[in-house]
């Protein structure tokens, strides 16, 4: 059969040969340009405190941070190492990341939530050698390098980079803790030592050269390292400024974890590349939020639907004058076009109606680097509910079968799992030739996992999600992570996870069905119902907090599974649909 192949209407881009550091950086031959835009312009503000950095301040601290980490004798980092950022949003972390990148490494970006058991999993399966992280991190990072994996405490601190607690760079450090770390390697030491010379730039060939290593669980089991190239990002910046530029006048307001791949491209690297301000909230808080977009006149925020949701309904947007606004652009999770189109109303009622404010949304996941599909501004409306039109160089296929050596293309008009081919989609897994056989074909169709219909106008509506992952408000809960964690409980034979709708957030919520190993302990409703809060409970210790089961905790008899040992996830979500109903 002749497979059916989408192709994005958009003019394809050229693909880079240059580093995602000189693409964004690079100096002009116009002094006084960074990367085509005044260097002396800000480029990321603290929202807090309010200070900034400019372009040619992320320019010269990338390059001196790279410089410390190749010259300081006690990391001589050389191209191809890795290293762990697990820290906050902060002014500093686009410096943790352009200045690793300048120095020929890896970034692996780690929830900054995470507990030592989770960091310990991204930390080994990357082959990172260091760790940057903060004060309020440091616990965890050196429980998990001597409790974890077994290091002495000299060994664990000459792994750590302690980030500066303000833009004094300084490391927050007091003269107690100073003396009793004193193997740990400060930020503001590394600044001291030199500056990375422009021709020392790793550059050139090496575009297929990993640069981040996110951490997705794609569409089964643990979460893996996503090895996104130069070339991923750069065509990334340059596809996405088609169909989405923020202007240089721009102010994009950033709560959105840098950690995550929305964040770090969408939030991070692509408003560098704009030309934009982007002022950074280190979480999202509502009032918090409200407050800054005021006191900035904050142009464009990038959000995800629990945010919609609060901006359509909350009262308190009212009391804030949020008219400056826009662009409000959706990502992560399904939102409803009416929760869309009312948050749309909600900021539009304060305003001339003549004013422009975009309501959008985007698709796409870590392994697309972010987006494959963005709905475009003048679409918004016609086309609510839709993610929008495959980005310039992007080619789908919508799969119904590919049980067989015969893979089978949905009907035009029906839905089938969306599969996605372009520059900006990752190289693969890392080390993972198992996962990177499941989820591309010979010729390099990356499956996605999501149940997707495409209309004759060409626009896509994600209608399911035939993969295992669950998404609480935009975040990853990968359902193997929670089951193997359930399962070394000591009174937990069995564990499956789904997730289930939230009746009142616009989220899923992970949801555990667990199996007693000795049911006859909890054979009243009292029992049972003590012991599923005490499951629940017991996972608060062992995981970072979006994974909390807050779906609840069910006792079963039995996990349903396959023939083949697979749970039956179907099974398992008709029932929570049955056990929820009022
Ligand atoms: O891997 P991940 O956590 O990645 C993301 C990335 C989101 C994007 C998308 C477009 C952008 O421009 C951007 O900057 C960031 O969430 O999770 C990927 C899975 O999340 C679901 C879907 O199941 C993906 O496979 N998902 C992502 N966006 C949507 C969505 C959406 N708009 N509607 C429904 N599901």
């Amino acid at each position: 059969m002749t497979p059916r192949i989408y192709t994005s209407s958009y003019p394809s881009v050229p693909l880079l040969a240059r580093s995602i550091f000189t693409h964004l950086l690079s100096v002009g031959p116009n002094s006084g340009k960074i990367g085509g835009y005044p260097a002396q312009e800000k480029v990321f503000v603290d929202a807090a405190s309010g200070t900034s950095i400019t372009r040619q301040d992320l320019r010269t601290l990338s390059l001196k941070f790279a410089y410390g980490l190749k010259q300081d004798p006690r990391i001589k980092a050389k191209r191809g190492d890795v290293v762990l950022v697990y820290s906050p949003n902060s002014l500093a972390y686009p410096v943790y990341i352009l200045g690793a990148i300048a120095a020929g490494m890896r970034c692996t970006l780690a929830n900054n939530a995470y507990t030592a058991r989770e960091l310990q999993h991204q930390y080994t399966d990357s082959g990172a050698t260091l760790i940057i992280t903060t004060i309020e991190n440091l616990g965890a990072a050196l429980e998990m390098l001597t409790g974890g994996l077994g290091l002495s405490q000299a060994d664990a601190e000459r792994r750590i980079i302690l980030s500066p607690k303000s833009l004094t760079w300084a490391s927050g450090l007091t003269t107690s803790e100073s003396k009793s770390l004193r193997g740990l390697i400060t930020f503001d030491q590394l600044l001291e030592q030199g500056e990375l010379q422009n021709e020392e730039l790793f550059d050139g060939d090496d575009a297929q050269e990993t640069a981040l290593l996110c951490y997705s669980s794609g569409t089964t089991g643990q979460p893996k390292g996503v090895e996104t190239t130069h070339q991923n990002l750069t065509t990334a910046t340059e596809t996405i400024a088609l169909v989405l530029g923020y202007q240089p006048r721009d102010r994009l307001l950033i709560f959105l974890p840098f950690y995550h791949i929305y964040g770090a491209v969408s939030g991070l690297l692509f408003p560098i590349f704009c030309g934009t301000t982007t002022v950074v909230m280190p979480r999202f808080d509502l009032i918090d939020f409200c407050v800054t977009v005021e006191t900035y006149r904050i142009t464009a925020v990038l959000v995800v639907p629990p945010v919609v949701l609060a901006i359509a309904r909350h009262p308190v947007i009212d009391k804030y004058d949020l008219s400056s606004i826009w662009l409000l652009f959706s990502s992560a999770a399904p939102v409803s076009p009416t929760l869309m189109k009312e948050a749309k109303q909600r900021l539009m009622a304060k305003r001339k109606p003549e004013q422009i404010l975009h309501v959008t949304e985007g698709y796409g996941m870590t392994e697309c680097s972010p987006a494959s599909h963005i709905l475009p501004l003048d679409h918004a409306i016609s086309k609510a509910g839709s993610v929008g039109v495959l980005l310039p160089n992007y080619q789908a296929r919508l799969i119904v079968d590919d049980s067989d050596d015969a893979v089978l293309d949905a009907e035009e008009g029906k839905p089938g799992e969306l599969w996605v081919k372009g520059p900006s989609i990752m190289k693969g897994y890392l080390n993972n030739p198992i996962a990177n056989k499941d989820s591309f074909t010979s010729d390099r169709w990356y499956k996605t996992g999501d149940v997707c219909l495409r209309d004759q106008g060409g626009f896509y509506y994600i209608v399911d999600r035939k993969k295992e992952l669950i998404k609480y408000k935009g975040f990853q809960v990968p359902p193997a992570e929670l089951e193997g964690v359930l399962i070394t409980h000591p009174e937990i034979a069995d564990a499956a996870a789904i997730g289930v709708q939230s009746e009142t957030e616009v989220t899923e919520l992970p949801r555990a069905y667990v199996v007693h190993s000795q049911p006859s302990k909890i054979s009243t409703p009292e029992l049972r119902k003590a012991f599923e809060k005490s499951v629940a409970n017991w996972m608060e210790s062992k995981v970072a907090k979006h994974k909390y089961l807050r779906g609840g905790v069910v006792v079963i008899g039995e996990v349903p599974r396959s023939a083949a040992g697979k749970i039956l996830r179907r099974e398992l979500r008709a029932l929570a649909e049955m056990e929820m109903k009022p």
